[in-house]
């Protein structure tokens, strides 16, 4: 193999590689980095046991995104079995601009109706990246499964920020997003 070759080999893990993780409270697959690019939750379409449980005045989500840069949003699923894209049509945490690193959001809180004590349903966390041409974004995908519950956590330092962050525009990745 010249050296020419393995450059290029070495640049292509590292995309492949690139994606996100959910280090608080954890995610469905944490090893998806081959398939984080399928919706929904990044390939893995069945829930895991046992379900995270989700404070009702919300609990704390922590991504460490490998990026330079992307754009980052949060929705659920409420009723279905969560399978399609379409399912998550709940919006929980509008769009931010972000760059690599921790990002911390100390309260995610569920919709009203499905925020009722044994509730269950699934947190899908969307990132788009910029991809080759410009104005595309490559999607990442990953879910949380969760049940509300008064013993879910709530904010004490579970994470902290080395992002910088910043409310986004908000048509691209809802589009897209939903596919
Ligand atoms: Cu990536």
């Amino acid at each position: 193999m010249n050296i020419r070759s393995t450059i290029l080999l070495s640049l292509l893990t590292s995309s492949a590689e690139a994606h996100f993780r959910v280090p608080f409270p954890g995610e469905r697959n944490a090893t998806n980095w081959d398939t984080q690019t399928i919706s929904p939750c990044g390939g893995d379409n069945a829930v895991v046991f046992p379900r995270y449980e989700w404070n009702p005045k919300g609990s704390p989500v922590e991504i460490n995104y490998h990026h330079m840069y992307g754009v980052g949003a949060i929705y659920f699923c409420g009723s279905g079995n969560c399978t399609t894209g379409a399912d998550f049509n709940e919006l929980i945490y509008e769009p931010v601009d972000q760059t690599k690193g921790n990002f911390c959001i100390p309260a995610v809180q569920l919709p009203e109706k499905y925020n009722k004590i044994n509730s269950t349903g699934v947190i899908q966390i969307i990132y788009g990246a910029p991809g080759k041409e410009d104005g595309e974004y490559d999607f990442m995908y990953n879910c949380i499964d969760v049940v509300v519950s008064n013993d879910g956590p709530t904010f004490d330092g579970q994470c902290s920020n080395s992002t910088e962050f910043a409310e986004a525009d908000t048509v691209e990745i809802r589009c897209r997003s939903q596919s």
